[in-house]
């Protein structure tokens, strides 16, 4: 078997398809750069592409494909939000993913298992309440359960939690998936790429090259390149495009730490999200439990990975499941959550003209990657913010006109 591998992979008759074209050079120029190769930019180079026919675009990206934040959540896809803004635009993402993998044609393994938002005090049950009048309102499918029906979808949850945080009840989103991740970035970058885009792995931008308050051009690590239009899709490397561009954004970034358990058999089949315990997990397609809680509390730009982390998540998991006290977890690892003070995305225009911003991501992004595509690619290519990204404005801010998610995140800060 190795050897049938190795003679494979040495064959120059039957080589691996590339998964997109990796041009040797820059060009001096191109109509659009997109600084970012996560799911977010290189899914706003295939929508350029598809629905708005500008192929003469480059994606910048400092790392590999996928390597920041896509490749490194949770990969929960949900729209039980809050606000009627945030309830529409991430329905219109999970809209986009049920046809994905068909569109990009690439198995993404979105799987769609129900979400459970745990609620654990009478002022929780009040939040899910009020999410589900939302959603409903707004066709979305969620409803508030007791706990019989969460019992029953997970017989080997203790519904008293080890008796410190009994289950009064649960916020149940029936849409709530997974999917993975890696692919998504890969699905998007390759349908891009037989368009016309061209990407650049290891090419940082390192300045922006402003004129009378318009875009000119872009610094990277290759030379320089001549463009009218950029977007920045970078989450936790913000702040620096920012300070390039010389503006302020609230965005701060706090580093969000993740872990995976060695395979188990299939007992998980649905999403279940703790609030008060900050825990979320799932059961990947290989068996593990995927698993993450809350960000770490002070602003880091890095990417470490503490013992405390896995410890506290450890502990509340067992609180939840005390059967799994033997199971080891295999690997863990952080990402660098771009976070903005009402935990809502900031997308559009900039102070910069021609200069589109797609971040403030923080936990909540990659749900959002189809959809955020979408709507930037309309953004850049019309000069006019699409209509489902008006709540997310940056202006906001300084209008004091917030759109405030943080009763949505699933994620305790
Ligand atoms: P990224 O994937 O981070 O891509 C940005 C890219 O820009 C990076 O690859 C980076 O290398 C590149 N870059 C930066 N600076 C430069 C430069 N100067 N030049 C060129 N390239 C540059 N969201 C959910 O919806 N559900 C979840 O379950 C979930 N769980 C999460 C769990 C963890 C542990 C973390 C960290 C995040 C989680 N998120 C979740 C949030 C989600 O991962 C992100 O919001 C989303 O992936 C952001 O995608 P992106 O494409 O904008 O950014
Ligand atoms: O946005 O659903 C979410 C999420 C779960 C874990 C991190 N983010």
């Amino acid at each position: 078997m190795p050897y049938q591998l190795l003679k494979f992979a040495l064959s120059k008759k039957h080589p691996e398809p590339a998964f997109f074209r990796q041009p040797a050079e820059l060009k001096p120029s191109y109509d659009a750069v997109i600084i970012g190769g996560g799911g977010h930019g290189l899914a706003a180079a295939y929508y350029l592409a598809k629905e708005h026919g500008l192929t003469n675009v480059a994606v910048l990206e400092r790392g590999y494909l996928g390597g920041g934040n896509t490749g490194r959540n949770t990969t929960i896809i949900r729209s039980n939000y809050l606000t009627p803004e945030g309830v529409a635009f991430y329905d219109a993402s999970v809209k986009l993913w049920e046809n994905l993998s068909q569109e990009l044609d690439l198995n993404l393994f979105y799987s769609t298992r129900g979400h459970f938002t745990l609620a654990h005090t009478e002022s929780a049950m009040r939040t899910m309440r009020w999410r589900a009048e939302v959603n409903k309102q707004m066709g979305v499918e969620s409803e508030v359960v007791g706990p019989d029906v969460i019992q029953a979808a997970v017989p080997e949850l203790d519904m008293s939690c080890s008796g410190h945080a009994p289950i009064l009840g649960a916020l149940y989103h029936k849409p709530g998936s997974v999917a993975r991740h890696d692919a998504v970035a890969w699905g998007f970058g390759r349908a891009a790429s037989e368009m016309g885009v061209e990407i650049f792995q290891n090419t940082e931008v390192t300045g922006l090259d402003i004129r009378n308050g318009r875009i000119a051009g872009v610094h990277t690590s290759r030379g320089t390149i001549k463009t009218g239009k950029v977007l920045s899709a970078v989450a936790g490397y913000t702040p620096r495009i920012t300070k390039m561009a010389g503006f302020d954004t609230p965005i701060v970034i706090h580093p969000l730490q993740a872990c995976v358990t060695e395979p188990m058999k299939p007992w998980l089949n649905t999403i279940l999200v703790s609030g008060s315990l900050h825990v979320y997990v799932s059961q990947s397609s290989r068996g593990e439990l995927v698993m993450g809680a809350s960000l770490d509390p002070y602003e880091v730009h890095a990417t470490r990975s503490t013992l405390d982390f896995v410890e506290g998540l450890s502990s509340h998991i067992l609180d939840m499941f005390p059967f799994l006290a033997g199971i080891k977890v295999v690997r863990q690892w952080a990402g660098m959550a771009d976070m903005t003070p009402d935990f809502a995305p900031v997308m559009g225009k900039t102070p910069v003209e021609g200069l589109y911003l797609d971040a403030g991501w923080g936990t909540w992004g990659f749900k959002a990657t189809p959809i955020s595509g979408k709507t930037m690619a309309h953004t850049l290519a019309t000069d006019k913010p699409h209509e489902l990204i008006h709540g997310f404005r940056l202006d906001r801010f300084r209008d004091f006109e917030l759109t405030g998610e943080k009763g949505a995140a699933s994620v305790g800060h």
